[in-house]
């Protein structure tokens, strides 16, 4: 589509964000326009198509349920869908709401001025368009700004490489090919089996080895899907009331007060399960107290070891940081797949990487020759995307300089200095501590409600007060202070990006409590921001 002139609201990203967005101003009689840097809807599902990605949160949770229609017409195949799955879902919803026609395609936003006297945002973007708008929605992902080692060499090595994050959408064929991949987050863990199932040998090197329980994925049988449908509405109350955006009963018993025998057999369970929710809530002191954390520490431990034939190995694999405190992963074989002859796990704890070569990849130990090389070492996580696009707020002031010692935010939802500048799952909300798509409604649901709120009032902006934010920031670091979550180099800490200010940045207090301080502050007559005409 053409972009034009100005509109009510400029909208970055064409995730499950951008486009709950767009179909909610719709409604509101606002003009948007999308813009998106990938070739058609989807986000993270768009560009994240590396072999084995699978969501793991279950299908029939991870769905929209603003409208019962479509809520109750799809219909997923699997417990937890592969990438295409969910991407053929979002093209869905693209379609259904004919979203398409206000989305501006291949085009990623540049930079974004804020104009103090028209009160308006001058949006560019990298084709040099530009567009005036009364409100910019950042709707770009928590986990969008893919990074790579920062290794010299990158670009010596003579053979193919591959980020999981922009895989090619013809795929990629590792038959007969000597495979090298780092990372063994989500993304490694995820695509290791399926890339050993095909390659002659493939080379791990892990930094700092995941927490992973088996996915036990399977088809949805009819049954299930049928009682889900039916119970839909009480369901997605519960999301919205729950910690994680998946409800479970929650837990009333510390794992210290309970026999070995017993908590062995809930660990079992909650393993068996093939849930992280389950795991993480067996006890209701797991994330908050280290003596509890670790009796689910050494069950995972001997599970490990039990499936893992090499004793070396299965150490290797096993990690020493708190569970839960980086994000465990879903697996479908990954540790069996450590029992192929063709796959090796290099401990980058005990030689480093030094540099990728024209061969292949160098640690402080040796050279390791591949034919090709995948790089799953995940994003510069929940603010990379908002700074490295050039946005300056009142006073030409800039994002990224405003947050380089960690990310202010009010509610995870604007920043002061920024008017009429939302983020949708930004640092300070829930978002990556929670189902995405049960946070990302309950933002656009906040965000689209605000500008009404200013619409009906004759008011022309929005912006956090100083005290309010900074409260804010206080309350999320108190918050993760109580757990066991800063205890490890994480990527919620910021620790994975060399030069990053660590800071914990997602809210850990539970999507259900941040939905009620959010709507405290909206029945509060949007309490802590500045509003003005
Ligand atoms: P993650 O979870 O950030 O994983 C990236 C992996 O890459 C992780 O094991 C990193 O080790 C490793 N990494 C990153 N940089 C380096 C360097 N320089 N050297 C060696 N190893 C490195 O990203 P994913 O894409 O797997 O998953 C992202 C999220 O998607 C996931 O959590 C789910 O929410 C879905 P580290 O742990 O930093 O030591």
């Amino acid at each position: 589509m053409p972009v034009p002139e100005s509109v009510d609201v400029v909208i970055v990203g064409a995730g499950f964000s951008g486009m709950y967005l767009l179909h909610r101003l719709r409604h509101q009689n606002k003009t948007a326009v999308v813009f998106e840097a990938g070739a058609d809807v989807g986000g993270t599902w768009y560009w994240n198509r590396y072999p084995g990605a699978r969501v793991d949160v279950e299908s029939l949770a991870y769905s929209f349920s603003f409208d019962p229609t479509l809520e109750q017409d799809y219909e997923w195949r699997e417990r937890y869908p592969t990438q295409p799955e969910i991407l053929r879902y979002a093209q869905h919803v693209a379609d259904r709401f004919d979203l398409r026609k206000d989305i501006v395609f291949r085009t990623r936003v540049s930079g974004a001025t804020w104009d103090d006297e028209s009160k308006t945002w001058l949006v560019r973007t990298e084709h040099a368009d530009a567009v005036r708008a009364r409100f910019l929605v950042m709707a770009t992902g928590c986990l969008s700004a893919a990074k790579l080692p920062e290794i010299a060499g990158l670009d010596d090595f003579h053979g193919p490489t591959f980020h999981t994050a922009h895989w090619p959408h013809e795929g990629v064929d590792f038959t007969g090919q000597r495979v090298g991949i780092i990372g063994t987050g989500s993304s490694g863990v995820q695509s290791i089996p399926v890339i050993a199932a095909q390659a002659a040998d493939l080379t791990v090197f892990q930094r700092t080895p995941a927490y992973s329980l088996p996915a036990r994925n399977r088809a949805l049988r009819d049954d299930e899907v049928t009682a889900m449908k039916a119970n839909y509405p009480k369901f997605r109350q519960a999301q919205r009331e729950s910690g994680f955006g998946v409800p479970v009963a929650m837990p009333t018993r510390s794992a210290l007060e309970v026999g070995d025998a017993e908590r062995d057999a809930t660990f079992e369970v909650a393993w068996e399960s093939g849930s992280l929710v389950n795991l993480l809530t067996a006890y209701k002191d797991l994330t908050t107290d280290q003596d509890a954390n670790d009796t689910a520490k050494k069950w995972i431990h001997r599970k490990i070891h039990r499936i893992v034939d090499d004793p070396a190995v299965a150490d290797d694999l096993s990690p020493q940081y708190p569970v839960g405190t980086k994000r465990p992963c879903l697996d479908t074989g990954y540790y069996e797949t450590y029992n192929r002859d063709n796959v090796h796990l290099v401990n980058l704890q005990r030689t480093p990487l030094v540099a990728v070569t024209d061969k292949g990849i160098r640690t402080s130990e040796r050279e390791y020759e591949f034919d090709a090389i995948v790089y799953a070492t995940g994003f510069d996580a929940m603010t990379g995307a908002l700074t490295n696009v050039d946005i300056r707020g009142r006073d030409g002031v800039s994002l990224k300089e405003t947050w380089r010692a960690g990310p202010r935010t009010y509610l995870g939802i604007g920043s002061a200095g920024f008017p009429n500048l939302f983020m949708i799952t930004g640092p300070g909300s829930p978002s990556v501590l929670s189902n995405m798509v049960v946070s990302i409604e309950q933002h656009v649901e906040w965000v689209s409600g605000v500008i009404r709120h200013l619409d009906e009032r004759h008011l022309r902006t929005i912006e956090p007060q100083v005290d309010a934010q900074d409260a804010w920031v206080a309350h999320v670091n108190e918050i993760a202070g109580y757990t066991l979550y800063p205890k490890a180099n994480s990527w919620y800490m910021g620790a994975n990006v060399p030069g990053k200010t660590r800071v914990f940045m997602p809210y850990a207090g539970g999507v259900g409590e941040y939905r009620k301080k959010c709507d405290e502050v909206a029945a509060n007559g949007y309490e802590g921001f500045q509003l003005t005409d």
